[in-house]
């Protein structure tokens, strides 16, 4: 067996995290798996990454294929091959379920996953340190396209990100999505026990909760993350089963959002459209038939401190040979855009920016170049595959319209980078837009803080994504429909006196280092602890030792040997102890070694 190198070298960082002692109760679930089993040279062959979430960002974004014969090995077999998770949720989530030992479900999307699973499509990973099961679930190519391509991403990802316009109710979507939401929970009910934590990611699995709660014991604990934004009421009206969805949704424990206004909007919408439930929005608490729902506003951060690792040890060729490829100009003022072809994400907008910038600033033609990474996504949808021909024909009417002989103002590439390729255009941008429409919170932005080690990019950055409450005031905000004030923005994060510039992105890198991927793991976690806490003390049966120290706010336990991770990864932006940080990563640490008794 094989390792894809780069994928793999990008786990350092969540290797390093110290971990508890575990137990086999805390159950992951997701559309996309963390280790994807292949032939040997048949390279990744899917186009349809899938947003959602640095569950499926790399793995997924490495487009293209081009199926080669595979190698084989000594006994004529090909040779099989796997690829390890490399960044965001599915790196920082595979090193907890190595220690606490536990399942990962997920659907089996990889060409040799089959050959490696057994008769219930288990398979123990990571491959060289097998420590917890991969239960791979099998999904017909019709079940793919109804669920996945059909009601995830027709209906339920245009009705989040409010554009009614572009949901394609196709028959029999629906009844894919309830099917495979069923496949979902059937599996996690056969790995289910009394004193598990399962945790559902994303909106493909918004039906799944009430089919397991119906299932399970009461103090099993189900807690989902959604990643993308909850729309208001009237958007969300749009929604062929709504009431269907949200019932589903309010079978978990804890549901979690990355701000308060999803949160916000999410309560409204069961107020509006579940009248038998009752919604407490003080304290963010939904009750419905027996159970009752937390809902809490958990902002994902990233890995920062792999990303400033990983730009610091560049070392300037990657950049120069990144130029050549790209045929830049040396010396340049650089503007950048990285996002998946997804109409949510504003490109057009922000070519309609640029454009409008080139004509009032002439004095920008020829030193500065605009670089727009767009990963081609969900290419099979129309809304998708006309989003890129229009940004395509923009990109060449607008270099048309003001390109000399030796400078494009735009430089337009669908090539997948790889994570150093990004690091080092991060590091190289003068000044980063980030422009969607709707976000949940998008960690472009803030891996483009983490990546600036010289301090000196500037981040514009959309009034509509996640990441703006995040964030904070340091960043240029916009209103990406705003053309004329988005244009201006451009000029004065370029032109702005450096003191400035670089005073905003200390600040910047303070935050995105203080809130990381592992600072609201350590949130989810302590929500979770909490619940399952007060769950597991409300049983009869005296089994469990109370679980003193959950949800009760009490301090943490000083025997505890898991705790003490508080602050191993503060990166070098991380530039003060946060003690709330602190407190939470205790409640994860201590989390994990209760469920073990
Ligand atoms: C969803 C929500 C929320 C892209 N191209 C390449 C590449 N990427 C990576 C980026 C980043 C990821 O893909 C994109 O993440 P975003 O957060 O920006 O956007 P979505 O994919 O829409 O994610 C979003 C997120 O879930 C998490 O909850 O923030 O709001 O829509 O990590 O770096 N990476 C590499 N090469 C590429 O060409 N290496």
């Amino acid at each position: 067996m094989r390792h894809n190198e780069e994928r793999q070298s990008s786990t350092d960082r969540s290797q390093d995290r110290q971990q508890p002692a575990g137990s086999g109760s805390l159950i992951v679930v997701s559309n996309r798996q963390p280790y994807r089993h292949g032939y040997a040279d048949d390279d990744e062959d899917t186009d349809d990454d899938d947003s959602t979430t640095t569950v499926e960002d790399d793995a997924d974004a490495a487009v293209d294929g081009g199926a080669v014969d595979a190698n084989t090995d000594e006994s004529g077999d090909p040779e099989i091959t796997v690829d390890f998770p490399t960044g965001g949720l599915t790196a920082g989530l595979d090193p907890v379920l190595r220690e606490s030992g536990g399942t990962w479900i997920a659907w089996g999307d990889g060409e040799a996953d089959r050959a490696v699973t057994d008769d219930d499509g288990c398979v123990a990973v990571p491959p060289d340190d097998e420590s917890y099961t991969l239960q791979r679930l099998w999904l017909s190519e019709e079940a793919v396209e109804g669920y996945y391509y059909g009601f995830s991403n027709r209906v339920l990802w245009p009705i989040c990100h409010e554009f009614p316009d572009l949901v394609e109710n196709r028959p029999g979507d629906r009844d894919w999505y309830r099917r495979v939401n069923r496949t979902f929970a059937d599996a996690v009910i056969d790995h289910a026990t009394e004193d598990a934590v399962v945790w559902l990611q994303d909106y493909h699995l918004a039906l799944a909760p009430a089919m397991i709660r119906d299932a399970v014991p009461d103090s099993t604990t189900i807690a989902q993350f959604w990643h993308i934004p909850w729309p208001n009421p009237e958007a969300f009206r749009a929604c062929p089963n709504g009431r269907e969805l949200l019932e589903g949704l309010l079978g978990n424990d804890l549901l979690g959002f990355h701000i308060d206004g999803y949160v916000e909007a999410f309560l409204t919408c069961v107020d509006r459209f579940v009248p038998d439930a009752t919604v407490d929005y003080g304290s963010r608490r939904v009750r419905y038939e027996s159970s009752e729902t937390q809902l809490v506003a958990t902002p994902m951060g990233v890995d920062a401190e792999s990303y400033d690792r990983e730009s610091r040890s560049l070392d300037g060729s990657c950049w120069r040979s990144l130029r050549e490829r790209y045929d830049i100009p040396s010396g340049v003022a650089i503007g950048l855009g990285v996002d998946r072809l997804d109409y949510s994400k504003g490109i057009p907008e922000r070519l309609a920016a640029i454009e409008r910038f080139l004509e009032s600033n002439p004095g920008w033609r020829e030193r500065f170049t605009f670089v727009q990474k767009a990963t081609p996504s969900r290419t099979d949808i129309p809304a998708y595959a006309e989003l890129g021909e229009h940004v395509r024909h923009e990109v060449d009417r607008i270099n048309a319209r003001f390109a000399t002989r030796s400078w494009d103002p735009i430089v337009y590439t669908e090539d997948y980078v790889t994570r150093e390729e990004l690091c080092a255009l991060y590091r190289r941008a003068d000044v980063m837009l980030v422009s969607p429409l709707l976000d949940g919170m998008n960690l472009v932005a803030q891996e483009f803080v983490a990546a600036s080690v010289d301090g000196e990019g500037s981040l514009i950055l959309s009034q509509r994504a996640g990441a703006t409450e995040m964030l904070g005031d340091d960043m240029f905000t916009i209103d990406p429909t705003r053309t004329d004030e988005f244009a201006a923005t451009i000029d004065a994060a370029l032109t702005g006196p450096e003191i400035d510039r670089q005073q905003r992105m200390t600040r910047l890198r303070q935050r995105v280092f203080e809130d990381d991927l592992e600072a609201w793991m350590d949130g989810q976690f302590a929500a979770i602890a909490r619940i399952h806490g007060s769950q597991t003390e409300s049983r009869s049966d005296g089994e469990l030792e109370s679980p003193s120290g959950f949800g009760s706010g009490s301090d943490a336990d000083p025997d505890s040997d898991t705790d003490t991770d508080s602050d191993s990864d503060s990166g070098p932006g991380a530039l003060s102890g946060d003690t709330d940080v602190q407190g939470d990563r205790s409640s994860r640490s201590r989390f994990r070694s209760q469920s073990a008794r």
